[in-house]
Order: structure tokens, then C-alpha cells, then sequence
């Protein structure tokens, strides 16, 4: 009886704080706030050490394959450049320039796939020597070709002249190098003949579709188990209405993969919740590890991006991801608009990530090569201001991008000054000070002055770096800044008592 008593007593103890657990969890939330059964698979910010290393990236490559890399964006010497999407979308190209029975001929296109020329340790090393700390690799894109032996469907690499599985001369030769790998992934499949975008409607339908996810599935477990260093995936292709509707297949593959491969990072383009919500659910939480929507684009403010870790990818040529054999009348991006970008990323707290569309031998584009040399050089000097670097809370400058790690804040300076002082804005709030700057590139010290404007209810307060006039740079440079915390003092200047 006394046993009775205890469990009624214990169930009511359990009710009474499942109520106040309960009540304290809504409290904070908005009245339209969804219980959602296919949110976040974690609702915390990861601080795993897989997560934290893509934290500390800043910079990555990534890398467009596959069989439109034979046409390299025109068939037959006709361009559909004006009005095309991308290169690697040329089997989907439409409107006059389209080529005649094309989507017959392309898919015939891994009979030719031989490129020669591909070594994976020479793009390593070429990645490596850019300062490049991640690689996202195409292993099927929209076409539906496979870059490795899949089992699960013949247009594969195996079943081309070359016959090798690419996917993991890759893998292995990045990895050797200290790269990190990720597997970018199209869910989309122009080739497969059970995918349809449409929500399936009819029985047949259904059953099709449910082979397709049985299909895609596979592959991923496939890619999965055949290279086990990868460390995350980079969907891409999901937003058509029948894969989104499948948000209870997703969210259990998910799941799945996370269990199979502890720490493994996905972005947020892989599902949706049950309202259709991609990226974010219908609450707003971000759904994966981070934002997968910069693409192409930077944030304009850092308060867009809510906290949330994040990656840009960014194609050379203005829109265009496989590989494009003439750049000629294209605007290419140059050296530094991409560091520009580059620190721009980094300042928010985001890895910037440059495509490389490799042509149908395995070779870069020259233009890739040039770029990727003079990045590295770049980096050779200056990559202490990216690598593990994050973001300062010190208002924006007009030189360039600010960012940090410990006790030194870096800026890494575009616009050069005509007076040859660099002014930083230092919030008084903050109690820590600048002490001491120096030129990154040769180590020396520069002279740092409080400048003392004195205006009334100002937030900040001023450290004029003076550059000096023996140092003249061609090129973006760092200027890199010691600080420390001071007293809190009353840095306002006394009023006239009114
Ligand atoms: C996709 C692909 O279609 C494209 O070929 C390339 O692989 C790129 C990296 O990804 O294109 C997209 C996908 C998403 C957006 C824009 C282009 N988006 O969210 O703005």
C-alpha cells in the first residue's frame, strides 16, 4: 500500500514538473509557435570537434565535374551563353541556341569521358598551396552521372573509357594533403526514370517516386561506407515539390547518415520540415549544421545571418559552375574581388568556398590556375587572418574586413588612407584597448596613438594606426593589432555644467 502511495505521489511529482518543464519551454516562444515533428535533429548549436573545424575553415574550394565538362559550355561552337543558366546545366539548356536532339547526345557523353590529363594529387596540391582547408566535390549533379562506381545505377564512371572511381582519387589525395572532403550531392536527377518533380499524384507514381528515395538512399549510405573520411555532404537539387513532400523519408535518412557517421556536417539544403519550410522550418530554426543559401551572394549585414554558421560559395565567371572554355566578354572575378570576398566572409563568421570547373581532360581552367597561384600567394603571407579567425564586434571599417583570434584582431586593409593612419573605432563598453600593431607581412611595429576627438556621447573611442610611408603594398595587406583589457575608466570629457 505504502508502495502505492509513493508511485501516485511520484506520478503526481512528474506531472506537476512535466507542467512547469513544460510551461517554462513555451514561455519564450510566440503564440504561432509550430510543434514541429520534423525540425531540427538537434535543437543546440553544435561544439563537437567536426563542427568546430568547419568553424575554423575560412577558406575552401570546391570543385564542378562531370560529364558537361566535355562541352565546357557550347556545342558545336554555339554558345547559349546569353541567357543560359550555367555550363553544367547545358542538358537542360532551352530557347533558340539549344542543340538538336541534345539531351540524346549528352547522354551519351560518358562513351567520350576520358579525360587524360586528371590527377587528383596535382589538384591537391594545387588546393593546398591556395590556402584551400575543405574541398566540396561533385559526386552526381543534376545529369545524374555518378563520378564514382556506384551500384545502384550504370551511368557511372566505371562504365566510361576512363573506368576509375574519381570520387575516391579524390578523396584520398585531399586527404593526404590535410584537406578536409565534403560530398556535394544533387538529389535531383535528370537521368533517373523514377525521379519526377511533381508530388507523386497516382499509384504508379507513388511507387516510382519511393524507388527513386530507395535509390538515392542507397547512394548516400554507398558514399557513406566507400569513403569513410568524408566529413559532411553538401545537398543540393531539393527543392522540388515531390522530394520536399518526402519530409518524413528525409528526416529519418538524416538520422540514419548522422548515426552512421558521427560528426558528419550537413547544411541546411537537404529537407523541409512538414509544412514544405526549407533552410529554416516553420519556426525559423535553421534545419542542419548551417546556412546553405549563400550562394553567389554575401550577406549585406552580419545581423542577417542570426548567428548561424554559414558558408558563401562563389563561381569566377558570373554564373557559371562547370567548366567554361572561353571566358572571353565575361566579367571573370580578379584576385581582389575573390580576397575582398574572401574577408568579407570570413569577418562574419562564414567560410568562403571558390568553384573550379575543371574541362573534360582533368585540367584546370587557365584562368583558375592563375587565380588559384595568386591566392596562394596571398595566403602564404596573410592566411593568419583567416584560418580560425572570427568575427569582432567593433563597428565596420572603411580600409577593410576585421577579424580575430585570442588576443590579436586583424584588419585586413583594401583601402588605403590618404593621411596613412588607419583610425579604429573601439567601443568604450568593451574594456579592452588596442596595445600594440604590426604589419603582418614583415612583423614590424607600427605606431599606435590614442586619438582623443573627444565627441560627446560617442560609443567608441579612437587608436590611429600611422603606416608607414616605406611600405607601399600592390596588393591587399594585414595589419595586426595586440589587445588587451585596460580598467574601466571614465573616458568622458567633463561637461559644462548647464
Ligand atoms: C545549384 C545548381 O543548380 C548549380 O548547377 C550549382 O551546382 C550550384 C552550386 O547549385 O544552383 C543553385 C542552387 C540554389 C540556389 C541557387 C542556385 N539558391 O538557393 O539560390
Amino acid at each position: 500500500m505504502k508502495r502505492y502511495l509513493n508511485s501516485v505521489f511520484l506520478l503526481f511529482l512528474a506531472v506537476l514538473f512535466g507542467n512547469v518543464v513544460y510551461g517554462q519551454e513555451d514561455a519564450g516562444k510566440t503564440a504561432d509557435w509550430k510543434n514541429l515533428k520534423y525540425g531540427p535533429l538537434h535543437s543546440e548549436r553544435r561544439a563537437d570537434d567536426a563542427m568546430e573545424a568547419f568553424r575554423d575553415y575560412g577558406f575552401g574550394q570546391f570543385i564542378h565535374w562531370g560529364l558537361y565538362a566535355i562541352p565546357g559550355n557550347e556545342w558545336e561552337g554555339v554558345s547559349a551563353r546569353k541567357g543560359a543558366a550555367a555550363s553544367e546545366w547545358i542538358r537542360a539548356w532551352s530557347g533558340p541556341t539549344k542543340p538538336v536532339n541534345w539531351t540524346q547526345t549528352y547522354d551519351n557523353l560518358y562513351k567520350q569521358f576520358n579525360p587524360v590529363d586528371f590527377d587528383a594529387k596535382r589538384w591537391a596540391r594545387q588546393a593546398k598551396a591556395m590556402g584551400a582547408r575543405y574541398l566540396i566535390f561533385t559526386t552526381k549533379h543534376h545529369d545524374g552521372f555518378a563520378l564514382w562506381p556506384t551500384q545502384y545505377s550504370d551511368y557511372n564512371s566505371s562504365n566510361t573509357p576512363f573506368k576509375r572511381d574519381i570520387v575516391k582519387e579524390v578523396v584520398d589525395a585531399y586527404t593526404a594533403e590535410g584537406i578536409d572532403v565534403y560530398l556535394y550531392f544533387s538529389v535531383l536527377d535528370w537521368h533517373h526514370p523514377d525521379y519526377q518533380s511533381k508530388n507523386p499524384a497516382t499509384a504508379d507514381e507513388e511507387k516510382k517516386f519511393a524507388n527513386f528515395l530507395n535509390y538515392t538512399r542507397n547512394q548516400l549510405l554507398e558514399l557513406l561506407h566507400s569513403y569513410p573520411q568524408l566529413k559532411g555532404f553538401w545537398f543540393d537539387g531539393t527543392w522540388d515539390p515531390s522530394w520536399v513532400n518526402a519530409y518524413d523519408f528525409t528526416y529519418k535518412l538524416e538520422k540514419e547518415m548522422r548515426n552512421l557517421h558521427p560528426g558528419l556536417i550537413i547544411g541546411s539544403r537537404f529537407r523541409s520540415d512538414e509544412y514544405g519550410k526549407r533552410h529554416f522550418d516553420s519556426n525559423g530554426q535553421l534545419l542542419g549544421d548551417y546556412e546553405q543559401g549563400w550562394e553567389r551572394k554575401l550577406p549585406a549585414d552580419y545581423s542577417i545571418l542570426k548567428g548561424n554558421d554559414w558558408d558563401a560559395v562563389m563561381t569566377i565567371p558570373p554564373n557559371g559552375w562547370g567548366y567554361m572554355k572561353d571566358w572571353t566578354g565575361l566579367y571573370t572575378k580578379t584576385k581582389d574581388d575573390l580576397l575582398a570576398m574572401l574577408m568579407r566572409t570570413v569577418s562574419m563568421d562564414g567560410n568562403f568556398v571558390l568553384n573550379f570547373g575543371p574541362d573534360g581532360k582533368g585540367n584546370m581552367h587557365p584562368g583558375e590556375d592563375k587565380l588559384a597561384k595568386e591566392i596562394g600567394d596571398w595566403m602564404h603571407i596573410n592566411s593568419e587572418a583567416v584560418y580560425a579567425t572570427h568575427r569582432v564586434s567593433w563597428p565596420t571599417l572603411p580600409y577593410g574586413y576585421l577579424t580575430r583570434k585570442g588576443d590579436y584582431i586583424y584588419l585586413t586593409v583594401f583601402n588605403r588612407p590618404i593621411n596613412e593612419q588607419i583610425r579604429l573605432l573601439v567601443p568604450k563598453v568593451a574594456n579592452e584597448r588596442p596595445q600594440a600593431a604590426y604589419l603582418l607581412v614583415d612583423g614590424r611595429e607600427l605606431k599606435l596613438a590614442h586619438a582623443d576627438i573627444g565627441l560627446d556621447r560617442d560609443a567608441n573611442t579612437y587608436y590611429d594606426i600611422q603606416l608607414p610611408s616605406d611600405f607601399q603594398s600592390n596588393e591587399p595587406f594585414v595589419l595586426k593589432v595586440k589587445v588587451g583589457l585596460v580598467e574601466a575608466k571614465e573616458e568622458k570629457l567633463m561637461d559644462a555644467k548647464k
